[in-house]
């Protein structure tokens, strides 16, 4: 057909480049011991196993993507240590390919709105948060304060009265490129505080500083590009494997063994030294001004349902920990109040392993802000990585739920905050 020939040869290209996943199987793993998740835990670093979701408390469910040359070596090793799994997906590239064909039927929204029917794009949601700021001008300021490698920008978002004497809830969304509903999450979050006038009370006394897509250049890239992608996008010298796991790149007990690692093709990889990526940067720069005021600190990941506080870095439990849990208790009988939805809560190593230089450690490690949180959000189940964008919606209202236990309980311990 003629008309093909007219589309500009940016965007033949660039749905020409697609990263196909055809052939790749999701497994779900069941292990019933401490030998199975010990064997599950030894693929980790391999490169045809990308892992989805790996708790190690008994009882949950592991989640492992798996490259087709790998796949029957791998379901006989299952056999053999006797670990129940499924198959999850058949073939990751059909579920990509039909989410991505409802995404080009659906038609465009104006210029500065969002809805929760879909994942935006970077410069859709700058827009929005452009929009809000002039909308709303007395209690939302929206700046780009960050450049990354990509020429694109990291947003900050405050909302509130914005001055030095309040209780801050600090929110970072989508420092893994492809965590989509992550970004969507802290959209959402914006949205209910701005637009919902139900919500006034929420800004009433705390202020709200949100950074609703960490990793601006990852995130479009797993758009145009590789739908997986999870890293920063900066090259690393010295090597073909491009960019920095993010949430291992902060600077508290930063690349400490088994948390991370130093090998740039790994996707936990630390980079070459704490702080060297524009991402962190950012969180860091903004994180630090304002934590003297911050009583909470939220880092918004997938998937896993769970939610987690310090330490990664070790099995040790924190000072405060019975306050940890109890407040994370609050959040997750809330959010499990609307539709049933459950969370694990406990520490990310406990939980989950062994993660050095992950933002809530350095939060709470090296900024003493007490309460900070990793939440893992419901993940794709049978769809894929995230959700399919039909259950956006109902995820983001269960979770502002939990938000807004979190919010009363910093609300009440306001005088706290008398510093
Ligand atoms: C509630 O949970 C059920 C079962 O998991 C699901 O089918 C339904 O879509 C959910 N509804 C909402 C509003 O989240
Ligand atoms: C009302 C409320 O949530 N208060 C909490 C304030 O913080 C203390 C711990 O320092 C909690 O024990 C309270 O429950
Ligand atoms: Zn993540």
């Amino acid at each position: 057909m003629k008309i093909f020939l007219l589309l500009p040869a940016f965007f033949v290209s660039i749905t020409a480049t697609f990263v196909s996943y055809e052939g790749n199987k999701v497994y779900q793993l069941h292990p019933k011991n401490e030998a199975h998740v010990n064997f599950i835990a030894s693929y980790s670093e391999h490169a045809h196993f990308d892992f989805w979701s790996q708790p190690r408390i008994l009882g949950l469910t592991t989640t492992v993507m798996v490259h087709p040359e790998s796949q029957d070596q791998f379901v006989q090793a299952l056999f053999k240590e006797q670990i129940p799994f499924n198959i999850l997906i058949e073939n990751v590239e059909s579920v990509i390919q039909a989410e991505r064909t409802r995404h080009s039927q659906l038609s465009k929204l104006d210029r500065g709105r969002i809805s929760f029917t879909e994942y935006h794009r970077l410069d859709e949601i700058q827009a929005y948060l452009q929009q809000l700021s002039e909308d709303y001008p007395d209690i939302v300021e929206f700046t780009l304060f960050q450049s990354t490698y990509d020429a694109n920008a990291l947003s900050l978002v405050k909302i509130g009265q914005r001055t030095v004497d309040r209780p801050v809830i600090f929110i970072e969304c989508g420092i893994h490129a492809r965590e989509w509903i992550a970004p969507a999450t802290c959209l959402y979050i914006i949205q209910e505080l701005v637009e919902n006038e139900d919500n006034r009370n929420m800004i009433e006394n705390v202020d709200w500083y949100i950074i609703p897509v960490v990793n601006p250049d990852g995130y479009e890239y797993s758009h145009t590009t590789e739908r997986l992608w999870r890293k920063t996008r900066l090259p690393n010298p010295g090597s073909t494997c491009v960019g920095v796991d993010g949430n291992r790149n902060f600077d508290y007990h930063w690349m400490e063994e088994g948390g991370a690692s130093s090998n740039p093709c790994s996707e936990t990889y630390a980079g070459v030294a704490a702080f060297d990526q524009s991402e962190t940067i950012g969180v860091r720069d903004v994180a630090s001004e304002y934590s003297a005021q911050t009583r909470l600190f939220l880092s918004i990941h997938s998937y896993g349902q769970y939610i987690l506080y310090p330490w990664g870095y070790t099995s040790e439990s924190p000072d405060n920990v019975d306050e940890l849990q109890e407040l994370a208790e609050q959040i997750e009988a809330a959010i499990a109040g609307v539709n049933g939805t459950r969370y694990t809560i406990g520490t990310t190593y406990n939980v989950l392993y062994a993660a050095s230089g992950i933002s809530p450690d350095w939060a709470k490690g090296s900024l003493g802000i007490d309460l900070s949180y990793t939440i893992e959000l419901p993940g794709g189940g049978q769809y894929g990585f995230d959700l399919p964008a039909s259950r956006i919606s109902d995820v983001v209202a269960e979770t502002f739920e939990g938000i807004k236990a979190a919010h009363s309980y910093i609300e009440n311990n306001v005088s706290k905050a008398n510093k």
